[in-house]
């Protein structure tokens, strides 16, 4: 009798009609062949093997530079399932419709089977996923940042509890490109992209989208969150979860260089982008990180702002849409002060500034997670690390101060679900374009974000040690536009108060906000920052969040009755502590 597995290739087969199809083993040997394909499509080439050795370069399809969320579908039987933050489209629509994209696409290619597992082996947390590609460039960075082949395919062996993601390159038009997710199925067809999130389906697909509505059913939560451990001068090391937006630097924060390192403050990196948290029989919630590898935005990245990357990414590595010296070496912008002469760009033409930067700005860096000297020991326990706070963060010019505590869950959960970001600069104090992203998982929550947030308030209730919850902007601006805070390395003194107020210890003042830190609680020696900005960083101005609490009563309104009324009362209460009269249309 054909397994689960093998009944799904073989239909798959006789829809893609492959030239040959290969079951992934995930073997060195098996790898060195995948890579070899990979360059034989002639858009990879190996880098330099005396300065990156085992590293590739890979440049993918201009008009395929990024994940495409417009192209991104729910496919749930009832569009309020979906809710109003999500594309949707109706599953049995969106198989007539996308099916004859997938027939006969893979005529000329090989089908490669991966089985993979998000999680590590033999972890309570860990599940697995089967990815149909037929992309050589998929494989190869699925293997670094999963753990595919045999691990997971003995795991599975006859069994049907796995998520199916079928893959194609299609033709590459982003007219028929369309990323589908069916959660009730379980199951995930992207066609028309080879890049990241829309094509190494492990991740923002089945770790997010899919994984979510898992979590639900299953009562855990799967989000898009870095975490790292803090390790104190008396060896104890805590753990911090943090949702960021894109583009706010999750990665940068969970691979820091401790400013504090000297007097014995280190951070250590258990995950950069997703963290699967589950409440433990020592009454707290534990988290690990499904991935194995990272998958890191490259310009900006440099020995100030990511050294532990850095050093990661000397081998092994894969480097999409970088830019390249004629050593054979990748460069980006941001890498060092000098743009070294005679550059190739991203597109592989000789680099001249009037074409724009040597590396796209979404350009990525794809690393195996143990290579970072900053990675955590216990990144691969199999009962996970227990979290003691939550961090939620955003780029926000004004409004948010430096860091906040909440009072308690529920006015955790409100504060992650008034997450935002701003798409612009405050340069002349003007408030930046907002884009309101609840927990940072706008384009990776798999069901109506009503629901994602009725999910967080229940999960708070039914853990005896919850996590403290906490709000930090690393980003606001002075009068003049300039950031307040250095952010970076420095980062760890929030950090270090983040957990000593986990802990019951340090000074808080009150705010309509929640709690700041006391005068004197911030550990600021050896950073040169005037007792202004301090302030100015802690600030709460009543006029922004009279904007604020109205552009989140818009946000909220949207989603109607589904609102939980702990939100709208939550809403309620702000507005109140801050003396200022806004309601949601859905407090009773
Ligand atoms: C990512 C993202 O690629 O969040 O991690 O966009
Ligand atoms: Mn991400």
């Amino acid at each position: 009798m054909a397994t689960p597995l093998q009944c799904w290739v073989e239909e798959t087969a006789r829809l893609t009609r492959p030239k040959k199809i290969v079951f992934c083993d995930g073997s060195d040997e098996e790898n060195e062949r995948v890579l070899a394909e990979m360059v034989r499509w002639g858009r990879s080439f190996p880098l330099n093997p005396q300065t990156y050795p085992h590293c590739y370069l890979h440049r993918s399809d201009p008009r395929d530079v990024a994940r495409t969320e417009q192209l991104t579908f729910i496919c749930s039987p009832r569009k309020d399932d979906a809710g109003p933050t999500n594309n949707w489209m109706d599953p049995v629509e969106a198989r007539k419709k996308v099916r004859p994209l997938f027939q006969g696409a893979m005529r000329d290619r090989t089908m490669y089977v991966v089985p993979y597992l998000m999680g590590p082996p033999g972890s309570r947390f860990s599940r697995i996923g089967v990815e149909i590609t037929d992309s050589p460039y998929v494989v190869a960075s699925m293997r670094i940042m999963a753990r595919i082949g045999k691990v997971a395919g003995e795991l599975l062996g006859d069994s049907a509890d796995f998520v199916p993601g079928l893959h194609s390159l299609g033709d590459l038009d982003p007219e028929r490109r369309f990323i589908l997710h069916f959660p009730e199925e379980r199951l995930i067809w992207s066609v028309g992209s080879g890049y990241g999130g829309n094509a190494l389906l492990g991740k923002k697909c089945f770790s997010l989208r899919i994984a979510s509505t898992m979590a639900r059913q299953e009562g855990w939560l799967a989000e898009h969150m870095m975490v790292l451990g803090l390790e104190c001068p008396d060896g104890k090391v805590s753990y911090i979860a943090g949702a960021f937006p894109s583009a706010c630097g999750k990665t940068n924060l969970a691979m820091m260089v401790s400013a504090l390192e000297k007097q014995g403050y280190r951070v250590w990196t258990v995950g950069d982008d997703i963290a699967w948290l589950k409440p433990d029989e020592d009454g707290t919630l534990h988290a690990i990180n499904p991935e194995a590898g990272f998958f890191g935005v490259a310009p900006g990245t440099n020995r100030f702002t990511n050294a532990n990357v850095l050093q990661a990414l000397r081998r092994n590595s894969l480097f999409t849409n970088v830019g390249m010296t004629p050593q054979r070496e990748p460069w980006w912008e941001g890498l060092d002060e000098k743009q070294p002469a005679d550059l190739t760009d991203w597109k592989g033409q000789p680099w001249v500034s009037a074409n724009g930067p040597a590396a796209h700005p979404n350009a990525r860096y794809t690393v195996p997670a143990r290579q970072a000297p900053c990675i955590s020991p216990n990144w691969e326990d199999p009962a996970g690390v227990p979290i003691s706070a939550f961090i939620f963060g955003g780029r926000r010019a004004r409004v948010a101060p430096l860091v906040y505590e909440s009072l308690d869950w529920q006015h955790g959960v409100f504060i992650g679900a008034t997450m935002a970001s701003e798409t612009t600069a405050a340069a002349s104090g003007k408030i930046g374009v907002t884009r309101r992203d609840p927990m940072a998982m706008l384009p990776f929550c798999g069901y109506n974000m009503a629901d994602y947030l009725r999910h967080w308030l229940e999960i708070g209730k039914r853990i005896p040690k919850p996590p403290k919850i906490f709000h930090v902007n690393w980003f606001r601006r002075d009068v003049n536009g300039r950031f307040l805070w250095p952010g970076y390395g420095e980062n760890v003194r929030v950090l270090k108060w983040v957990v000593e107020r986990a802990e019951g210890r340090g000074d808080a003042q009150e705010t309509p906000l929640g709690f700041v830190p006391a005068k004197g609680a911030l550990t600021l020696e050896g950073l040169q920052i005037k007792p202004r900005a301090m302030k100015e960083l802690l600030d709460v101005d009543p006029d922004d969040w009279g904007y604020e609490l109205e552009d989140t009563k818009e946000f909220f309104d949207e989603f109607g009755d589904r609102l939980p009324p702990e939100i709208a009362e939550e809403h309620r209460k702000l507005a109140r502590r801050l003396g200022l009269t806004v309601s949601l249309r859905t407090v009773p």
